[in-house]
């Protein structure tokens, strides 16, 4: 019975596009460590460790632009792949979770390693199947837009199974439709430009598919925009012309230029920045619309989002108005002045977090792929990055904010033929100290992994008075690089260069001191009058 489940089970996840499946071995699911271990037409990679694993199938099927499918044992095992699931939920990835389990008839038994499996990861998946042998696996309800779980009941494993090689088939799979209503979408943003008169664009996690097509409708709207580093765009020389550089005070300081935001657009993820959690306070004064390929709009107040393939609705989409005017060109000059006085700022406090950001993006090569770990990273990039640096692929988890899983996602990401670098924190890093596991089974590439060690959950410290935030600590990363056979670099001064080592632990510390000398000039900067006031 095993055998035809397991085989059955794999041709339907085929069927829907699957090529990599991603296992972590146990008594259970061994019926499909057996056929998977001589099936040649596809891509396995073994892990001991669920969560890690989760996350880095999440990275593969992200990479692969195809679903990848994690495989686990019963019981525990198959409760870690809880965080991915929620991760892939809200961002929306083709994550299939296959999880082993006894027999119905040991539910609610408590006997060893079973556990209540059914709709174990609740509404964090767009599909859900119990397989048993009256009910083979069907996936052709499964929308790819988010992960999907197939729990797999299968008898007690033989000590030894002999499994007859079954083929299994490899068919063209084809994407389901992303169903969308252009109508609908193109009436809202209608309504929305007619509505406003001085608005702003925020663009966060964007395809790279849909680049082109923002790019071009961005320069035809030719209105002031903020380009997060993970829409991909915030370096694309033809937008720089319209970017608005800082990272905080942004409506206050388009207020001082006279050009004050009633409307702003956001395109793609919801923004890291601090201005979507200002916007929360700001219902009665700023419109929102957002178009997005997820549902979500970030807000409480508002929940109308276009929910449609990006380059779709704006590749042909012109705006009913015009906009630029004197008041947003004032606003975008200030901008430029203030990412100059950004750059003699990395000059005077060299060691400081954000200027060793700065520091390493100029030593990043162009065609990058950058991964940020959530916390100080993700922001400081797009506060202190080069905007020199050309062709950067950026990624990062923002589906969930979460710190873990964060290096096991970056190397599902990882490409051969060009550099790849993580940016972490120390706790990020601590937390995903299994995720290198993985490397071995990787092809030769040019891996950096960069732990900003400033000794702590130091975002905390920036809006919490006292220590019990930070889990403070005097841990350095040295020994977990040997115990993972990667290179060691140590940056704790002014001026540094690396060695061009292809895999490696680089720990960065920052000087306390100096960064807290560089937040006080850079919030004196933000709030400063740079632009001359209009009238
Ligand atoms: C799984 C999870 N637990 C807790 C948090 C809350 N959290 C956000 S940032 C952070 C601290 C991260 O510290 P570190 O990685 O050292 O980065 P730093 O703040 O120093 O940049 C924590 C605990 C979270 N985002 N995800």
């Amino acid at each position: 019975m095993n055998e035809s489940i397991t085989y059955q089970t794999l041709q339907a996840a085929i069927d829907c596009g699957v090529r990599e499946f991603i296992i972590c071995a146990g008594s259970r699911n061994s019926s499909f460590v057996e056929v998977l271990r001589l099936e040649k037409g596809l891509k396995t990679y073994y892990w001991p460790e669920e969560r890690s694993a989760a996350y880095f199938a999440m990275g593969r099927s992200r990479l692969t632009n195809r679903p990848a499918a994690i495989i686990t044992t019963s019981g525990t095992a198959a409760g870690e792949l809880l965080p991915a699931a929620m991760e892939a939920f809200y961002a929306g990835v083709p994550l299939l979770l296959i999880t082993a389990d006894r027999p119905e008839s040991f539910r609610g038994s408590g006997a060893p390693q079973s556990a209540e499996q059914v709709k174990l990861y609740g509404c964090y998946t767009h599909f859900f199947q119990n397989i048993t042998k009256d009910f083979p696996c069907n996936l052709s309800e499964w929308d790819q837009r988010g992960p999907a779980h197939l729990n797999v009941c299968l008898a007690e494993p033989q000590s030894q199974p002999k499994f007859i090689g079954k083929e299994l088939t490899f068919t063209q799979a084809l994407c389901p439709e992303f169903k969308f209503d252009r109508g609908h979408a193109i009436t809202v943003l209608n309504r929305f430009f007619k509505n406003v008169d001085q608005p702003m664009v925020i663009v966060s996690t964007l395809k790279s598919t849909s680049h082109d097509a923002v790019v071009e409708f961005l320069i035809k709207l030719d209105v002031p925009v903020m380009l997060e580093a993970i829409s991909g765009l915030r370096e694309n020389p033809r937008l720089q012309h319209l970017r608005i550089r800082r990272t905080d005070k942004v409506l206050e300081s388009a207020r001082q230029a006279g050009y004050a935001i009633d409307g702003i657009l956001r395109i793609g993820g919801i923004p890291t920045h601090r201005i979507w959690r200002d916007l929360e306070y700001l219902e009665n004064e700023i419109q929102v619309c957002g178009i997005s390929e997820m549902p979500f709009s970030g807000l409480s107040w508002d929940r109308r989002v276009i929910c449609a393939p990006i380059e779709q609705i704006l590749s042909t989409y012109a705006s009913p108005k015009a906009f630029a005017n004197e008041r947003s060109s004032v606003w975008i000059m200030s901008e430029q002045n203030y990412e100059q006085q950004l750059l003699e700022l990395f000059q005077e406090e060299p060691t400081a977090e954000p200027s060793y950001l700065h520091a390493l993006s100029m030593l990043i090569s162009d065609n990058s792929h950058v991964y940020l770990g959530n916390s100080l990273p993700i922001r400081e990039w797009d506060l202190a990055a080069s905007s020199k640096l050309q062709g950067v692929t950026i990624n990062a988890n923002r589906g969930c904010n979460g710190i873990e899983g964060q290096l096991s996602t970056f190397f599902g990401l990882c490409q051969p033929n060009r550099e790849n670098w993580a940016i972490i924190g120390d706790l990020t890093a601590l937390y995903d100290m299994v995720g290198p596991w993985i490397l071995p089974q990787l092809d030769k590439m040019n891996i950096n992994i960069v732990v900003i060690n400033n000794g702590g959950g130091q975002i905390f410290s920036r809006l919490y008075p006292y220590k019990e935030m930070l889990n403070a600590h005097t841990i350095d990363f040295e020994p977990l690089a040997k115990l993972w056979g990667l290179s060691y670099e140590r940056v704790d001064e002014a001026s540094f260069s690396l060695s061009d080592s292809r895999c490696r632990l680089i720990e960065i510390i920052p000087n306390e001191g100096a960064t807290a000398r560089f937040l006080s000039k850079v919030g004196k900067l933000q709030q400063q009058q740079l632009a001359p006031a209009l009238t």
